[in-house]
């Protein structure tokens, strides 16, 4: 077999830079609070980062509203501060990957402010998706699309002084999508491509690919009675077929650039159609979020396994595998809050780090960090005011992590004034308290991603299931045997060294909402 590229067996770092650490007490995360952090992520073993977007933006969506594509935002830094970060991490043996958002940009790009000033009919307005309204006075939006984020995905501009066309958003109204029938698009695309990866980036994570094309006459949607953030495949705004010629243009340039990555957010969930995006001249990696969306059973788990196993089997592509995003309720709240979640929360980790293929982990899942309880007052996710608040957004899963000390902000910034507030009763949570114990779930991840890396026993694509018994989840892969218990009485585990287990498994047996490692 072929040697896999670097990246076919890495466990992934996300950054939500945000929200990492504050190197200018500002109370917002930086570049520099990362580079400053890095012999951390050394420390727990992570061979890549994945930085949600820093570049120049108003940060209406933080950062997935782009308003130019080639430059830092002050915010994080500047340029020299990622070509520092890069090297940094680069001389810890740590690969950095940015995030790109191709489909949208934000409102404050000069292409947009041209378009609006240039009217109806003009060039700059084809790079975007400006229509005419419905109606005798164009006063009805083009079609019925509903934004991702709540409300209606048209928003009418003043042409001349009076009311004139509209344009579309899939996102925040401050979100304009681009299109990408338009050379221009896919041209200065390139450039951002080849911008970071003359830099010395590692390669991408890229925003919405499932997004970009447009289908032709923009025909109304089916169903529009939605819940906010979720599409289904027939969805007419998202995952049609012409965005496969645009992600063979993307990765004929990543190509340019053989050690790169391309990691596509594709929120697609027929195996075969996700297949599609993964074949050998589309993108490297897709994120699959079965596994996230999976509740806490055995079979529910398995099916999720076993699905993101065939969907990429196909075409030959390397799984996926994440259990947190910065989009997502924390596993600790999702599997059912306090004890029993972060039980759950740390048996996962161990399905997680043992499965074949690319893993990601979300900063602050290796401290077992909940969801944050927050005030309205605290909300700053745009899907707040776009449900006019019936939904509470993404939020209290972008809480700043807790660092040090026994007081908020925990080391995290010089200023208590952090962009969201950090709940007190995080002292038990910071990474310096977690150092400091041998049963917590930072040391959990660390030898975890240690036993993963460095053990024999952790080789192969092959998965096999074995027959454990109700609630149970038992695989082998290469010489690693993996068993959860998602039941509510002990299980005897099989025959074996235990070498890792996320609660103590003393005799052989294991406890409910725990799982073990065997070789
Ligand atoms: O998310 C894209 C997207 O489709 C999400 O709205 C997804 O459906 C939802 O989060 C699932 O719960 C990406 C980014 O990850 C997100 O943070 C951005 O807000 C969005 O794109 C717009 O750029």
């Amino acid at each position: 077999m072929a040697e896999r590229p670097w990246w076919s067996q890495s466990v992934f770092y996300q950054v939500y830079p945000r929200s990492f650490a504050d190197s200018d007490s500002d109370g917002v995360g930086d570049l520099d609070g990362v580079r400053e952090h890095l012999d951390y992520l050394r420390w727990l073993g992570v061979d890549a980062l994945w930085l949600n977007p820093v570049m120049v933006s108003p940060m209406a969506d933080h950062g997935y509203d782009v308003a130019d594509p080639r430059d830092i935002d002050p915010l994080f830094g500047d340029l020299a501060a990622l070509d520092a970060l890069v090297a940094a991490a680069h001389e810890r043996g740590i690969k950095l990957t940015m995030d790109l958002v191709p489909n949208h940009t934000s409102s404050a790009h000069p292409w947009f402010v041209e378009a609006l000033a240039a009217g109806p009919g003009s060039r700059a307005r084809e790079r975007y998706i400006f229509r005419d309204g419905r109606g005798p006075n164009g006063e009805l939006p083009p079609n019925n699309w509903v934004s991702v984020f709540g409300g209606p995905a048209w928003t009418r501009v003043t042409d001349s002084g009076v009311p004139g066309q509209w344009y579309l958003h899939l996102f925040d109204v401050s979100q304009p999508d681009l299109n990408w029938d338009d050379s221009e698009v896919f041209a200065d695309f390139e450039q951002t491509l080849r911008f970071w990866l003359d830099r010395g980036v590692d390669g991408f994570r890229i925003d919405v690919c499932h997004g970009m094309a447009k289908p032709p006459g923009l025909p109304d949607m089916p169903v529009t009675d939605l819940k906010l953030l979720a599409h289904d495949d027939d969805d007419p705004r998202f995952n049609r077929p012409g965005v496969h010629a645009i992600h063979r243009a993307i990765r004929a340039v990543i190509d340019d650039y053989p050690n790169a990555v391309s990691v596509g957010e594709v929120w697609v969930h027929d195996n075969a159609q996700f297949a599609q995006y993964l074949r050998p001249d589309e993108l490297h990696l897709a994120f699959n979020f079965r596994l996230l969306q999976a509740d806490f059973e055995a079979d529910a788990i398995r099916d999720a396994i076993d699905n993101s196993l065939s969907a990429v089997a196909s075409v030959g592509a390397d799984p996926t595998w994440a259990l947190e995003n910065h989009d997502v309720e924390r596993a600790v709240s999702r599997y059912g809050d306090g004890a029993g979640g972060l039980d759950r929360s740390r048996a996962m980790a161990l399905v997680l780090l043992a499965l074949p293929g690319t893993v990601f982990v979300y900063n602050g899942q290796e401290l077992g960090l909940p969801n944050a309880e927050l005030p309205d007052s605290a909300l700053q996710d745009p899907v707040w005011e776009r449900s006019g608040h019936t939904e509470r957004g993404r939020d209290n899963c972008r809480v700043p992590l807790p660092w040090s000390g026994d007081t908020p902000p925990f080391g995290f910034s010089g200023n208590p004034d952090t962009w969201l507030p950090m709940p007190p009763d995080w002292a038990a949570l910071t990474v310096e308290r977690q150092r400091s114990e041998s049963g917590s779930t930072l040391a959990l991840y660390r030898r975890a991603i240690e036993l993963r890396r460095s053990r024999t026993e952790f080789t192969g694509t092959q998965l096999d299931w074995l027959d454990a018994g109700p609630d149970l989840l038992a695989f082998r892969r290469g010489g690693l045997v993996c068993v959860l218990n998602t039941g509510e009485h002990p299980a005897n585990l099989p025959e074996g060294q235990l070498v890792l287990s996320s609660a103590p498994a003393a005799g052989g047996v294991l406890p409910p909402n725990a799982a073990a490692w065997l070789v």
